[in-house]
């Protein structure tokens, strides 16, 4: 018989930062459903999630406006095997990255912002993600979550996120917008 075990539920588990955003078929209903998918996830939970957020496009104009959101997680995936995880959601939720081009509206985006203290540069994968230091929309949600946490060059999200206000943002409301 093989020995049983035992093993400390949480002790393998990182603590990572995912973006979320959307500005197809039904935004804030496009994130609210992708949280609770993340929790679902095998050897991942979903310790905490940001308000959400509106936002003009960064990028091309001709396109609906974005609501973004922030999710902590504790996973015990590795970075690629996440992303993958990730990838498979989103593709769930009817994105076509092939339509849309490189900045063109998507029903679902998900991004690994932050895992660990992991810094990883290759060709499918930057951590930290390069654009968190520039993007109100990353950064005012992630504030809520990690206000102290440092992004390796940049300094705490706080800071960044009190310097960064392009593009322009607003906490979306969901009662007040239905
Ligand atoms: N603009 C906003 N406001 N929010 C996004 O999530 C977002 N995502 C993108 C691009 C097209 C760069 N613009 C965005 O991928």
């Amino acid at each position: 018989m093989k020995p049983h075990r035992q093993r400390d539920a949480l002790s393998d588990r990182i603590t990572a930062y995912i973006g979320l955003g959307s500005n197809l078929d039904g935004p804030s209903g496009q994130i609210q459903h992708a949280f609770m998918e993340m929790g679902a996830l095998s050897h991942t939970s979903i310790l905490a999630r940001s308000h959400l957020y509106k936002s003009r496009p960064l990028g091309p104009q001709n396109q609906p406006d974005y609501i973004n959101a922030v999710a902590k997680l504790a996973t015990e995936l590795e970075p690629l095997v996440l992303l993958q995880a990730l990838r498979k959601l989103e593709e769930a939720h009817g994105r076509q990255r092939t339509d849309e081009g490189r900045w063109g509206a998507r029903s679902l985006d998900l991004d690994i912002l932050v895992y660990g203290d992991i810094c990883l540069d290759t060709p499918e994968l930057t951590l930290p993600h390069p654009g968190i230091h520039l993007r109100s929309f990353v950064l005012y949600p992630l504030a809520e979550l990690a206000p102290t946490l440092v992004i390796s060059g940049h300094g705490t999200v706080q800071a960044l996120r009190d310097r960064c206000h392009t593009p322009a943002i607003e906490r979306y409301e969901e009662a007040a917008n239905e």
